[in-house]
């Protein structure tokens, strides 16, 4: 008969490291056409914002040129970022959100 195979200890000092996944910034541009209150109302529906904080993040866009919306892993921001564009194009406005690592 073989014999019995006994897994090997793992070494100590050799423990995998863990990483944090790069995190995404969802950035909000501003633009001349697209209503304001649009802009707050695709800020709720797709961040979870609350009407101050949407409101707060569409005049600093408004007012800066961009603003940061939240930051995620690369796959919700991209996906975010999407879905909002998309919800001012299929309404006809130019709106846009971009995507961009952190640091
Ligand atoms: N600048 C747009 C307006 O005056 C509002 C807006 C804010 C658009 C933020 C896009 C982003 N109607």
């Amino acid at each position: 008969v073989p014999p019995p195979v006994v897994p090997a200890r793992p070494r100590t000092g050799t423990a995998a490291k863990v990483e944090r996944p790069r995190l995404y910034k969802v950035i909000l541009l501003n633009d001349d056409f697209t209503p304001r209150d649009f802009v707050v109302r695709v800020l709720k529906a797709e961040f979870r914002m609350s009407e101050d904080q949407a409101h707060r993040v569409m005049m600093t866009a408004h007012r800066r040129g961009v603003c940061v919306v939240a930051v995620f892993t690369r796959d919700v921001a991209e996906t975010k970022a999407g879905r909002a564009t998309d919800l001012a194009r299929a309404k006809g406005y130019p709106l846009m959100f971009t995507t961009e690592p952190e640091e």
